[in-house]
């Protein structure tokens, strides 16, 4: 059963990811070996092909959609079971800034590997990251940014927690096309990720 719902997480079917995760708990299958078998141990190859070049983003997103489909039936069971999460992170798309596949994709694969997920959206100004993070107390606020004009917002959202007294109580991390590891240094942030797997990694070093 954890077979045909991984194959269905490789090829990218939420359809059929979405139907073998309810046909595995009608079955008995625990959440958690669902979870950790079916899904995560899947989003790992998944990375690990797209790391060694075999695997695309085209093909990483589908799969992370059929992720995503799976979670939903799972999610309420996750919380109904009290598996415990590795941490919070909120996340998203700086100000003035629109694209949100890549940002979906993090969290979706930060979802994946145990992490409850506050997803801001796209367009967030650094007042809406701090009052996230006074309301939802994350380990980790992760932003990202498309384009060379919004990038330049990051080190605002690092300055508004400064402000807030907030920045010693979270990990900030970024990423995002333009962004860059040295850029991430000079703006004081905990870490950089150049993708959704990488992300799940500086993550989980963090937490
Ligand atoms: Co726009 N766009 N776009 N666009 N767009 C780019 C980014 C661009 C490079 C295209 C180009 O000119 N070659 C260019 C930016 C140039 C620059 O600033 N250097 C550009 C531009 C100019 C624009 C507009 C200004 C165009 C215009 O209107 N004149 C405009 C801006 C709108 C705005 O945001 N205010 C615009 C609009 C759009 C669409 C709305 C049409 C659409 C976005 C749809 C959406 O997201 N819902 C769009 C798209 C699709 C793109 C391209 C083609 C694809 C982006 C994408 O989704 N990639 C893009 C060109 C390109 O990247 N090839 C482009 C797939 C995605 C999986 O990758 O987002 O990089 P990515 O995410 C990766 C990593 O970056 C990393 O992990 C992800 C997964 O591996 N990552 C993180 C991302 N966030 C992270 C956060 C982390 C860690 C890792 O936190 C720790």
């Amino acid at each position: 059963m954890l077979n045909l719902l991984k194959e269905a997480v490789l090829k990218g079917d939420m359809t059929e990811a979405a139907e073998l995760t309810s046909q595995a708990l009608e079955d008995g299958v625990s959440p958690g070996e669902i979870l950790s078998d079916g899904l995560i141990a899947t989003m790992d190859i998944v990375g690990q092909e797209f790391e060694s070049g075999i695997r695309f983003i085209p093909e990483m997103l589908v799969s992370a959609e059929a992720m995503k489909s799976a979670m939903e039936i799972l999610r309420p069971q996750l919380i109904a079971s009290g598996i415990e999460s590795r941490g919070k992170v909120v996340i998203g798309t700086v100000e003035g800034d629109l694209h949100d596949i890549g940002k979906d994709l993090v969290a979706t694969m930060l979802e994946g590997a145990g992490y409850d997920i506050v997803d801001l959206g796209v367009e967030v100004t650094a007042g809406q990251f701090v009052e996230a993070v006074q309301k939802h107390s994350p380990d980790v606020v992760a932003m990202s940014a498309l384009l060379t004009t919004t990038m330049v917002f990051m080190p605002g959202v690092i300055q508004a927690l400064q402000d807030a007294g907030l920045r010693d109580s979270v990990r900030v991390v970024i990423g995002g096309a333009p962004v860059t590891r040295d850029y991430a240094e000079e703006i004081g942030a905990d870490g950089y990720a150049d993708d959704a797997p990488t992300a799940v990694a500086l993550v989980k070093s963090l937490t």
